[in-house]
């Protein structure tokens, strides 16, 4: 019998165009050999041409949707995006948090999503307080990218060494980790920081920025990716690196699609085999 693939399980928002959001987790999650089981949050209305509505869930449906798969699925690795509201994101963390009486979820990466990049709130004021106060110290490992990092410290963070004062900051809010993406930046710079036992250790990863239209949803399969790597035993630089890497290469196989900006191929690599086995497979 084939060995048993590790679970993730994804908790964000649903995007119709399926390049963010659960329907493109479980993409990333499949791209990485894992078994992908999510909870919406939070609908939107959107194409590649930006986010026209968001709907709520009633934080009832979230809390009643994590129980009954944490009590009959073994998670490995949880992944969390947006969130929609306060009430939503307090669910979540009383999932998380030790009081459920069940053992505490290993390998929770939560991306920091607080607006679409066509600049809709994807998370409510108060629902930031929650994440700030609740979440991210409850995370094994945080994914915001530059702007996220500046709208939660409230630092300017455009080079890494302004990274490296927010990465700062982000510890001293209860963050045991935290990889700050820089895709945007004008070289691609992704700072990796984590607490050891006598400070703080960093990874540093660079690479050409690349020019595309096909950039929605990076950051969902970076974080993503993560915790696959992490569901799959790798340690937190190995995963950030190999999360990068998928999601340039993801970026780069992007075809074009809508008029706006379109998404990363999150399967790109099931291409790749059909070519390798013969069968052809566009590009
Ligand atoms: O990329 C952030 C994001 C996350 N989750 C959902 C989204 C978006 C951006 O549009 O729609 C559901």
């Amino acid at each position: 019998m084939a060995e048993k693939p590790p679970v993730v399980l994804t908790i964000a928002g649903f995007d119709p165009s399926s390049g963010a959001g659960v329907t493109a987790d479980i993409k990333t999650i499949a791209a990485h050999g894992c078994y992908g089981v999510a909870c919406i949050t939070a609908l939107t209305v959107q194409s590649t041409a930006g986010v026209r509505r968001v709907e709520t869930l009633d934080p009832t449906v979230v809390t009643d949707t994590l129980e009954e798969l944490a009590t009959d699925i073994p998670i490995s690795a949880v992944h969390i995006g947006m969130l929609g509201t306060a009430k939503v994101a307090k669910a979540v963390a009383e999932f998380l948090g030790q009081r459920s009486g069940r053992a505490k979820l290993a390998n929770v990466v939560l991306d920091p999503v607080l607006k679409s990049s066509s600049g809709a709130d994807l998370l409510d004021a108060a629902g930031v307080k929650v994440l700030v106060e609740r979440l991210i110290p409850l995370a094994d490992v945080i994914t915001p990218n530059v702007d996220e990092a500046a709208a939660l410290t409230g630092l300017k963070v455009g080079d890494l060494d302004e990274m490296r004062a927010a990465r700062a900051r982000l510890h001293e809010m209860g963050a045991a980790a935290v990889v700050i993406t820089g895709g945007h930046l004008e070289k691609a710079i992704d700072l990796l920081s984590f607490r050891t036992k006598d400070g703080v250790g960093e990874e540093v990863f660079k690479a050409e920025r690349l020019q595309s239209q096909s950039t929605h949803g990076a950051g969902c399969a970076f974080a993503t990716a993560m915790a696959c790597h992490l569901a799959l035993g790798r340690g937190l630089a190995e995963a950030a690196l190999l999360a990068k890497t998928y999601v340039q290469a993801a970026i780069a196989a992007g075809h074009p699609l809508g008029r706006g900006t379109g998404p990363v191929h999150h399967l790109y690599r099931m291409n790749q085999q059909r070519r390798a086995a013969g069968n052809g497979g566009e590009s």
